[in-house]
């Protein structure tokens, strides 16, 4: 078997807490998705460890809040600088745990990398107001950080997501007790090593393995953990929400679930369009939040564009094989779980009678690998059309009027991405204002996203946002203080 990493097979398995690596009294298992082989078994941090984390945490707290903000913002960027430098090796880990593709993680791993530099570079952004309208007053307020903080993450993107909670959390001040996808560890607790070289003082940045209903649950329900932000399922983020209120009320931030959108006019360039639209559902094999996986074509252009997008599609995902071998582009599905969620989908589309244009099967007898999958006209209400699949399956609907479009669109719980290609701006500006997202691409779509303005969904998409200022304002706390002159 080709293997596109050299010279690297490093695997941490133990919890990182106060700089040191600790075993768990249990551990779980992780399997290669592009064969199924066992890769590790990983230490589960129980409510012991994670109140131990929590423990480093506060007990480092005073002293990182207490530091110039540009010393923070240098173990950032050394951090950003170490990601780069151990490509190989994460590319390595990501590959026999979750199926990254080696040719393409490197994207990834630069993209984490630079979202931890752009938040030291926000480290002098962390400002208040202040207010001369009350007379003989001075008031002004500032923003301090909460604490001893929790994150958890998904498996999708992990190094993408550790850094979108890691680097406004850290650059503010807070530490942090992070939780990685129990299906993919790997990455998250190599880490370790490299936070300790970054310079990140004991206790600051504490890395916790385990399963969402043990190790999530604890940091969730911990009571002495004042924030939490969370990637993941809508239905999890629900529950995260609920072990938060009923335990300390601590401040929330969820970043859910997506059925987007993706909308195409006649006047709308078909042949790009078609490419961008089966890139956003090919990429990650489907697996992304922000996926185009619901698209609506006006009726009269829709047998040329059904014709350009299962081409692209194809095109789009290329090559099933090893995760590890270079010559791939089309990774296995993240674990069995996943692939027989997807299969399930495909199951009910077709019970339900949508019509498949193309896809539909697994491939191979070995790994978790899915055909790109389309289906046409399936009805608005079908499963197929509501639900997140988080494969490479996308449903095509045709549409006649805008205001029809637009309710079709808007006809959804979730609410993260849409897209709408045309040329008549004024058309693209009104579907811009009236989507019902937190996001929206024009003439572009999904996995396009400048992390220098805010990412996260509306309705059952989520709750606050990540990246740019908006983050600063999540991980830190207004005080306002009022001065007597
Ligand atoms: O998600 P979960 P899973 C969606 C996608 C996918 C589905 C299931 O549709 O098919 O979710 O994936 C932790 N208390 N997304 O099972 O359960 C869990 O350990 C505290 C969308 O992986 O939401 C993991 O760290 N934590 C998404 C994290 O929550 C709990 C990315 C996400 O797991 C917990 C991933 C609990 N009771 C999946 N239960 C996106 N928004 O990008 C689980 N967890």
């Amino acid at each position: 078997m080709a293997n596109g990493v050299q010279g690297v097979h490093d695997i941490e398995t133990r919890c990182f807490i106060d700089n040191k690596f600790v075993e768990a009294k249990e551990t779980f298992a992780i399997h290669n998705p592009s064969n199924g082989e066992l890769t590790a078994r990983i230490s589960q941090a129980d409510v012991d460890l994670v109140d131990s984390a929590v423990d480093a945490a506060e007990a480092a707290g005073p002293a990182w809040a207490a530091l110039d903000s540009s010393t923070r913002a240098e173990c950032l960027n050394r951090l950003a600088d170490l990601l780069i430098a151990h490509t190989q090796q994460f590319c390595w880990l990501e590959a026999i745990s979750v199926g990254k593709v080696v040719t393409f993680y490197p994207a990834e791993i630069q993209w984490a990398a630079n979202v931890l530099r752009y938040n030291a570079g926000l480290a002098r952004e962390i400002h208040g107001e202040t207010s001369m309208a009350t007379a003989g007053f001075l008031n002004m307020t500032i923003r301090q950080p909460y604490g001893a903080c929790g994150a958890i993450c998904p498996w999708n993107g992990p190094l993408i997501a550790i850094a979108l909670k890691a680097g406004p959390a850290l650059v503010t001040g807070n530490t942090l007790i992070l939780k990685p996808s129990e299906k993919s560890p790997l990455t998250a607790l190599y880490m370790g090593k490299l936070i300790i070289d970054a310079g990140f003082p004991p206790g600051v940045f504490n890395i916790v393995p385990g399963h969402g209903r043990v190790t999530g649950a604890a940091i969730a329900s911990h009571m002495r953990i004042r924030k939490l932000a969370f990637t993941g399922s809508t239905a999890t983020g629900r529950i995260v929400k609920k072990l938060a209120a009923e335990s300390n009320l601590k401040n929330v931030t969820l970043e859910l679930g997506g059925k987007s959108p993706l909308i195409v006019f006649p006047d709308a360039d078909l042949e790009e369009t078609a490419a961008m639209a089966a890139f956003s559902i090919a990429y990650n094999s489907g697996q992304i939040c922000i996926a185009s996986s619901r698209v609506y074509v006006h009726e009269s252009i829709i047998d040329k564009f059904v014709g350009l997008y299962v081409a692209q599609l194809k095109k789009a995902m290329g090559k099933a094989g090893d995760a590890l071998n270079p010559t791939t582009t089309h990774a296995p599905q993240a674990d069995a779980l996943q692939y027989e969620r997807i299969m399930a989908y495909i199951d009910g589309a077709n019970k339900e009678g949508a019509k498949l244009v193309t896809g539909g099967k697994r491939i191979g007898v070995q790994g978790y690998f899915v055909e790109p999958t389309v289906f046409l006209n399936p009805g608005q209400s079908s499963t197929i059309n509501r639900e997140e699949v988080f494969g490479p399956v996308a449903s095509v609907n045709t549409f006649v009027s805008e205001e029809e479009v637009l309710k079709l669109a808007n006809d959804t719980e979730y609410g993260l991405y849409a897209s709408v290609f045309t040329k008549d701006l004024n058309r693209a500006l009104k579907f811009a204002k009236q989507l019902e997202s937190g996001m929206v691409g024009v003439n572009c779509t999904s996995p396009t996203m400048p992390f220098d303005l805010p990412f996260g969904g509306s309705k059952q998409s989520g709750e606050g946002r990540e990246c740019a200022l908006q983050a600063l304002h999540a991980w830190t706390e207004t005080k306002t203080v009022m001065i007597k002159l």
